[in-house]
């Protein structure tokens, strides 16, 4: 029998900018992610859009136009959940405004319906990687106060509007990548200061308390989550300097769960703050509101692991070098450690953790995808990937874990964010678009279609 509970959701994750395209169809603004070209984990992006440059979220595998028949798809393969993004700017194009763009609005009532006329439960980001553009020319993005207002004019339209349709519900994406991909997650520069860096962050803590009072109020039968980036982290050797170090590394990316999930900041925070000279403001009652809504539950994608060398060079670039080498671990063609074990491993840190309810909404396999001469894509090595996490993620579920559902990455190829290119495909379906942007956008199946079909079938039995 399976050991996942009935109701375990099964599906998988996109986010708007890396899918819909359409980026200025109805009305929609531009984002941060619609200036970037080359992927937006660089943080290097044009100051205004040039017509002549290719940027890949313009069209992205246009979602916008052909949800209709990627749902079916979805649905064939048995999804019962979804994640996407609600792309705040086909809501409030700049991010400022007070009347919200119908147009942008309605695009999710009809994407929603289509996903429950087939069964399947909408998991909705609010916000991943794309903060108006606006608010960043503007406003400077989450380093300033202001963005907690507009933030949470979104989510009281969302949630009223949505409030039959969606019941999970995530505030920010990969919160924890704050101080690695600022712009991505905060909307400040590459360059910004420590300072900057904790000041936006407690900025969106306090977004991440009034989005899930709000929710709960609006619709008292919805879930909200945080969502964090979790790779397991090993020390390199057992020199205690390795430990302690990879130890001081593994809280500072579990700070912002620590303050989403506890609803208060760690004990260790004071005296980070004094050694770099960090001041945050925290305006009154901003404390008391973070702890009277800390999230129900915690979202989190899993990649890979990464091995910490105390004095050694901690590389995370975006070809793919992650970390020291590991020689016990394969690496996919980007350089990412596949470590099936290590997914178990951090299900089970997190659930000694928080005690509360885990949501893989992240987890896959980007390779290169090669058409054979038969037309067949024939993704062994997702497959691979695949099974091997979800034989762990069972033994986590059977070690006691309380995980709600599964998400696989890029159910269909997608832009990646790393790298902005389209080569590195997570999808069990296929989307003919090359890197420059040149192909139909016919979607077809690949052999790991039928795979992940029988997966979801036997609740997670037949592997
Ligand atoms: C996560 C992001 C996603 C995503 C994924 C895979 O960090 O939440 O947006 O794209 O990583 O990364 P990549 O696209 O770089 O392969």
């Amino acid at each position: 029998m399976s050991v996942f509970p009935k109701g375990f959701l099964w599906g998988g994750a996109i986010a708007a900018n890396q899918a819909e395209g359409a980026w200025n169809v109805d009305g929609k603004g531009p984002s941060i992610s619609d200036v970037v070209r080359g992927g937006i984990v660089s943080g290097h992006h044009d100051a205004t859009i040039d017509p002549n440059k290719y940027y890949a979220s313009h069209e992205a595998v246009d979602f916008y136009h052909h949800y209709k028949e990627d749902v079916a798809l979805f649905a064939e393969m048995g999804f019962t959940c979804f994640r996407t993004s609600i792309a705040w700017t086909r809501i409030f194009p700049r991010g400022d405004e007070t009347t919200p763009n119908e147009a942008g609005l309605k695009f999710y009532d009809d994407l929603f319906d289509e996903l429950l006329k087939y069964g399947i439960e909408p998991v909705i980001t609010l916000s991943h990687y794309e903060t108006p553009l606006a608010l960043y020319q503007e406003y400077g993005g989450w380093k300033n106060r202001k963005l907690v207002d507009f933030f949470t004019r979104y989510c009281d339209v969302v949630f009223r509007r949505y409030r039959n349709k969606v019941k999970y519900w995530m505030t920010f994406n990969e919160l924890n990548n704050m101080n690695r991909m600022p712009f991505a997650t905060g909307a400040v520069d590459a360059g910004s200061t420590p300072q900057e860096l904790y000041q936006a962050a407690h900025h969106q803590f306090v977004a991440n308390a009034l989005a899930n009072k709000l929710c709960h109020e609006i619709i008292p039968q919805a879930q909200i989550g945080c969502m964090l980036s979790l790779s397991t982290v090993y020390p390199a050797t057992c020199n205690p300097d390795d430990i302690f170090s990879t130890m001081q590394l593994r809280r500072r990316s579990l700070f912002y769960s620590d303050v989403m999930m506890r609803g208060e900041y760690p004990a260790w925070t004071p005296r980070l703050f004094r050694e770099q000279n960090i001041e945050l403001a925290i305006a009154d009652g901003d404390l008391e509101l973070i702890a009277s809504h800390p999230s129900d539950y915690l979202g989190f994608s899993y990649y890979r692991s990464v091995l910490h060398q105390a004095d050694g060079e901690f590389r995370i670039d975006t070809g793919g070098t992650v970390g020291q080498d590991n020689p016990y671990l394969e690496k996919t063609a980007w350089g990412w450690p596949i470590d099936a074990k290590g997914f178990r491993i951090v299900c089970n840190e997190l659930a000694d953790r928080y005690r509360k309810p885990l949501f893989i909404v992240e987890n896959g396999y980007g390779g290169v995808d090669e058409v054979d001469e038969n037309g067949v894509i024939n993704d062994t090595a997702r497959i691979d990937y695949g099974r091997q996490h979800i034989r762990e993620m069972a033994e986590a579920v059977a070690d006691g874990c309380n995980i709600m559902g599964y998400t696989w990455w890029g159910p269909i190829d997608i832009v990646s964010a790393g790298t902005g290119e389209m080569k590195k495909r997570y999808g069990f379906i296929y989307v003919d678009k090359d890197n420059d942007g040149k192909g139909t956008l016919k979607r077809s199946k690949k052999r790991s279609f039928d795979w992940y079909k029988q997966v979801i079938a036997s609740n997670g039995e037949n592997l």
